[in-house]
């Protein structure tokens, strides 16, 4: 008999709705979801990758432990859930009970934050182990920000979306949201909204080192030279002030601060910018003027603007900029949510460096570390060095940077656990290996995307399939091994309470719960499986600010004294050579969806792509095999010429380099490509936020002889 199951898709943050045919264990089809009120039915080839997650004989169906064989390679033994929680639970208290908490570094990875089971019960089992060396995907992308959030608005998940369905001028920096879907940004179909956008007359500008997609969707594009967007925005800011562009209208209120700004961007003149960024001082005053004229505006910035050497002080301006024109929380420009499930007022505010990295003395964020950091916390012997490490959902050594220090140091580790699915690049290096269920085992509610979504919504939805009786979730995992490590310490296990139960009393007592018309509760959810649609963002300020005093204090000392450093560091000339900057394709995810054949058929997509200019400079040619090299390592690339790319700039999608030896990744090894985080530099970072600068690291290219 066929069943239809409905689901949203976790794998990015644009959170589909999805429409799932099956028939007994087969999976028949899987299509967009036309009732989801956010998504419309829109989805991308990734979703039907989850049949393909689902069925891959390469994922784990039970724990693994590692062999060490006489001539130094390794094998895998499955082991049962009993063994390998046991050894896990007693290898993580004997390192804490030797050594200290300190000694047990945790590294988590982006699909923790969409796989909401892990969300809500990590701490089943950190609350046991509250080790300063923790580390997360957080601070090779988002931190910068979390930490304007926390500066200007009082809370590190109070991020201002664009609400692009409203607005009639967006501005947008280093985001290609055609190929990932938004980010900070959960906007499904986001290729619609954009073409009704330009219909409705309003403009779309993108600044960006390469000619994205998005790019080519725009009303115009802005070459930038990577890492000199502070440069351009502080310009912008700049001739708003200078020009009295600035109305923060009923902002006003509210705001304090915006005078200092105004002293500190002084200096920053768009000839000044223009120097260095390569737009030129009229076109940069032309945006400002346009930006302050249009009757709602939005400056959005992603990736490309926070993992570059100014990523903090960018994300801070962008913010600013909102401010000084009135286009935060204003219908059309930058607006806040309200989830169902809120967590906003539940959660703490988040904090900065309230201690610091051992060896670098990098500062923490929300008690996390940088991960740039991890690898020389392993390796340095002392008080406080990592020697046993717990990673889960995330591939480090794919995707932090200098990930090939990091491969060497997570192999002297005395014990290594990773919750996941794959022996892959980062797990090949644990003790033991313990797999979650597949994603359509286990029911799915957003915690996480809700909170950056253009339309409030909400959806609950069951799993597809009854995972067998000796598998276990992820959240399963945490609360068995928490359960131990308490008893192994001598404490109180926390009590058993499934996510689910967690989501209900979230939504019955949330904002859209008993005490209003919604009265939503996860039966109502599980009655709606397209889910409900809470309309759209309204304006939320002061009272949504979580600020001791409900103000926006924008003269942020931290932040204005970063701008000191931009002064400094944009006084000369840069050095010649080349920059390296990232790239993402729609049929890819980070490090881990190229097991599927599905996803990786077609064109090569691991190739650096390089201006005609700069391979004529260097006597290459298109198809060519040459030599990526950077401070802190090499690799052979092969070369793809295009004009996409601005001269002096080159592009590497991260991700790959799946032919390491002990993976067991079938599909992926033979589409191997190069890790571009062996090139990356982990001493390169913003030194505002400790957010690795994976964008415009320096590089050179050499003819391989
Ligand atoms: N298909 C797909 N979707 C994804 C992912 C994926 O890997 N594949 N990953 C997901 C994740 S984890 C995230 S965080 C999001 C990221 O989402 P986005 O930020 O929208 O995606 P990116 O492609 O990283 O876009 C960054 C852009 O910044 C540009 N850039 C690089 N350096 C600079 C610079 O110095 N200045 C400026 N102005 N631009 C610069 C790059 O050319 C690139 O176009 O995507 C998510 N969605
Ligand atoms: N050079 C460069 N480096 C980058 C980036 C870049 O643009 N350029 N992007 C950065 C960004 S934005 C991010 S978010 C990071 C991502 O960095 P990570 O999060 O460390 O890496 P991923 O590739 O997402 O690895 C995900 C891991 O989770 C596992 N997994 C998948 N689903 C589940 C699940 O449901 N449960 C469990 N337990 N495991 C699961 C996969 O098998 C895989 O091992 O990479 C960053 N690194
Ligand atoms: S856009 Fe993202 S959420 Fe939507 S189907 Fe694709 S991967 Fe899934
Ligand atoms: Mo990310």
């Amino acid at each position: 008999m066929t069943q239809t199951h409905y689901r949203a898709c976790h794998l990015c943050e644009a959170i589909c709705g999805l429409k799932i045919e099956t028939r007994g264990e087969e999976i028949l089809s899987i299509k967009g979801d036309p009732d989801d009120p956010l998504s419309r039915g829109h989805i991308c080839p990734k979703a039907v990758a989850l049949k393909d997650i689902h069925e891959d004989p390469d994922r784990l169906r039970y724990p693994v432990r590692r062999i060490n064989n006489d001539d130094g390679s390794h094998s895998w033994q499955e082991i049962s859930w009993e063994e390998a929680l046991d050894a896990t639970a007693e290898a993580l208290v004997k390192s804490y009970k030797e050594h200290g908490v300190d000694s047990i570094g945790v590294y988590l990875g982006n699909p923790s934050v969409h796989n909401y089971g892990m969300l809500t019960h990590q701490n089943y089992l950190f609350r046991w182990l509250r080790s300063r060396n923790r580390f997360s995907a957080t601070s090779v992308d988002q931190l910068p920000h979390h930490l304007t959030s926390l500066w200007l608005f009082g809370h590190k998940s109070l991020f201002p979306i664009p609400d692009i369905d409203r607005s009639d001028f967006f501005l947008m920096l280093g985001a290609n949201p055609l190929a990932s879907n938004g980010s900070i940004w959960t906007v499904p179909d986001v290729k619609q909204r954009i073409k009704d956008l330009k219909a409705r007359g309003g403009k779309l500008l993108v600044v960006d080192p390469r000619r994205t997609e998005t790019a080519e969707l725009a009303s115009e594009h802005f070459s930038i030279v990577p890492g000199s967007d502070a440069l351009f925005l502080a310009a912008l800011l700049n001739t708003l002030f200078e020009e009295g562009l600035t109305n923060p209208g009923r902002l006003k209120e509210f705001t304090t601060g915006l005078d200092e700004v105004a002293s500190a961007v002084a200096p920053f003149t768009p000839e000044h910018a223009a120097e260095h960024c390569g737009i030129d001082a009229p076109t940069i005053r032309r945006i400002a003027r346009e930006f302050a004229a249009a009757d709602a505006a939005i400056c959005y910035g992603r990736m490309g603007v926070s993992t570059q050497i100014f990523g903090g002080l960018c994300q801070w301006l962008i913010q600013i900029i909102n401010i000084a024109t009135g286009n935060l929380d204003r219908p059309g420009g930058s607006m806040f949510t309200l989830p169902a499930v809120d967590q906003v007022p539940r959660t703490g505010p988040g904090g900065f460096d309230r201690h610091r990295s051992r060896v670098r003395d990098l500062p923490e964020f929300d008690r996390e570390l940088p991960a740039a950091a991890m690898a020389e916390e392993i390796t340095t012997p002392g008080e406080g060095q990592i020697r046993v490490m717990f990673t889960g959902a995330g591939n480090p050594v794919l995707s932090t940077p200098n990930g090939r220090a990091l491969d060497d140091a997570l192999e002297q580790l005395e014990f290594m656990v990773s919750l996941d699915p794959y022996i892959n690049e980062t797990t090949r290096h644990a003790d033991i290996i313990l797999p979650p269920t597949s994603p359509l085992e286990h029911d799915h509610y957003d915690i996480a995307f809700h909170i950056n979504a253009m339309r409030n919504t909400t959806r609950y939805n069951p799993p597809v399939f009854e995972p067998a009786e000796d598998k276990l979730h992820d959240w399963e995992i945490f609360t068995a091994l928490g359960e131990r490590v308490a008893r192994a310490l001598g404490e109180e296990p926390k009590e058993r309470v499934a996510p689910h139960d967690m989501i209900d009393v979230g939504l019955q007592f949330g904002p859209y719960g008993k005490d209003s018309a919604f009265d939503l509760s996860l039966d109502k959810l599980k009655a709606n499986p397209s889910g409900i649609d809470l309309g759209e963002l309204q304006s939320m300020l002061p009272e949504r600010l979580m600020t001791a005093d409900r103000q926006i204090h924008c003269a942020t000392p931290e932040a204005l004294a970063d701008i000191q450093r931009l002064a400094d560091n944009f006084g000369e000339q840069r050095a010649e050579g080349l920059l390296l900057i990232g790239r993402r394709h729609v049929r890819s995810n980070n490090s881990w969806m190229h097991n599927y054949h599905r996803l990786v058929k077609g064109k090569p997509r691991d190739q650096l792509m390089v201006h005609p200019e700069d391979l004529s400079a260097h006597d290459l040619r298109d198809g060519d095999q040459a030599l990526l090299q950077s401070r802190s390592g090499e690799v052979t690339v092969t070369l793809l010429a295009s004009d996409e790319v601005m001269p002096g700039v080159v592009s590497l999608p991260h991700g790959f380099g799946h032919n390491r030896k002990g993976i067991r990744m079938t599909t992926a090894s033979s589409h191997a490509g190069v890790s571009c985080n062996d090139v990356t530099d982990a001493a390169y970072l913003d030194e505002l936020s400790g957010n690795a600068a994976i964008n415009g690291v320096p590089v050179t290219l050499r003819a391989i002889a």
